[in-house]
């Protein structure tokens, strides 16, 4: 049977050669950044990449088909098209329909798991939603990343979700869960939580030899490398819980729901902030994907076959 999903030649080369690549997600573009710097973040994360030796794989679905890897085109399309948000469910969907969609984080590391990648790199991890016992609203990110066998760098969850209720849960789920150079979780924005995590790692050789570890011990389940921003760049705290509260309010007024939430509170917070929170954001990406490169090339060191 024809493969279900189109590898890059790029990312199919790097892959049979064993060398480093780092999966990245579209929803941040497609979602989680306003146009048309969302493009223009696109294309620096696969810079970043490119720049540290590692071989980027954006991740999509382009007219039905998931793609590992994509083109110029297939970037400029993830930034420009009105795509919907496409988490794991919808992709036998949009395959039958042909249709477009940007990759959440459970569906990035869905693929990414299925086509072989093992580091992936983005912004904040979905994950329980406030008020969730009632509402049942709990990312997908998390069930996925107890099934797909990747390493995906976040700088922790967005302090608009319950941050002690997703940590339960990836514990329920039996999902590691590591801080780098730090055991303070942190909340994407903000270089902690207040909620404190068993584990600390300090170098990316040693995440890929939890990896390691984890391939001989554990039952398919990723890894959660919680990546803090340096303190120079975290947001003002004070304006950060002002916007928050705000933006709570408005998503009840505005009655919004379901997977919508997590879109309306980030361009929520952008507007309100005046921006400032979107220099935060990018700056937490770019340092995700900087720690992502050290680990897949901390990964392909330790793994490499002896060429004979
Ligand atoms: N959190 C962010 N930025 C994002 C997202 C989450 O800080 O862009 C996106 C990711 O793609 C994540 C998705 O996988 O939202 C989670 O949405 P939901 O809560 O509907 O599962
Ligand atoms: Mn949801």
């Amino acid at each position: 049977m024809a493969s279900p999903f189109l590898v890059s030649d790029e990312v199919a080369e790097a892959l049979r050669a064993g060398r480093p690549i780092v999966a990245l997600e579209s929803t941040i573009i497609s979602h989680g950044l306003p146009r048309p710097r969302n493009h223009e973040a696109a294309q620096e994360f696969e810079e970043i990449l490119r720049s540290a030796g590692v071989t980027p794989a954006t991740i999509a679905v382009l007219d039905g088909v998931p793609r590992i890897g994509l083109d110029e085109e297939g970037v400029r399309r993830i930034a420009f098209e009105d795509l919907t948000k496409a988490s794991v469910r919808d992709l036998p969907i949009l395959a039958a329909k042909k249709a477009s969609g940007a990759t959440t984080v459970a569906a990035t590391a869905y693929l990414a798991g299925r086509a072989g990648l093992r580091v992936f790199a983005t912004g904040g991890l979905g994950g329980v939603h406030r008020g969730a016992s009632e509402s049942f609203d709990e990312s997908a990110d998390l069930s996925t990343l107890a099934r797909a066998g990747v390493t995906v760098v976040s700088a922790g969850v967005k302090s608009v979700l319950d941050i002690p209720g997703t940590l339960e849960r990836l514990e329920t789920l039996s999902v590691p869960v590591v801080g780098y150079r730090t055991t303070d979780f942190p909340s994407f924005w903000l270089r902690g939580s207040g909620y404190t995590i068993d584990w600390q790692v300090d170098d990316a050789v040693e995440i890929a030899r939890v990896m390691q570890a984890q391939d001989e011990l554990g039952d398919g389940q990723g890894i959660v490398v919680a990546n803090p921003l340096p303190a120079e760049q975290q947001w003002d705290p004070a304006e950060h819980d002002r916007v928050l509260a705000t933006a709570f309010a408005a998503a009840d007024e505005a009655g919004v729901s379901g997977k919508a939430v997590t879109p309306f509170l980030l361009g929520y917070i952008v507007d309100a902030s005046e921006g400032r929170s979107l220099e935060v954001n990018l700056d937490i990406a770019r340092n995700n994907v900087r720690l992502a490169a050290e680990i897949a090339i901390a990964w392909s060191g330790l793994t490499a076959q002896p060429e004979d």
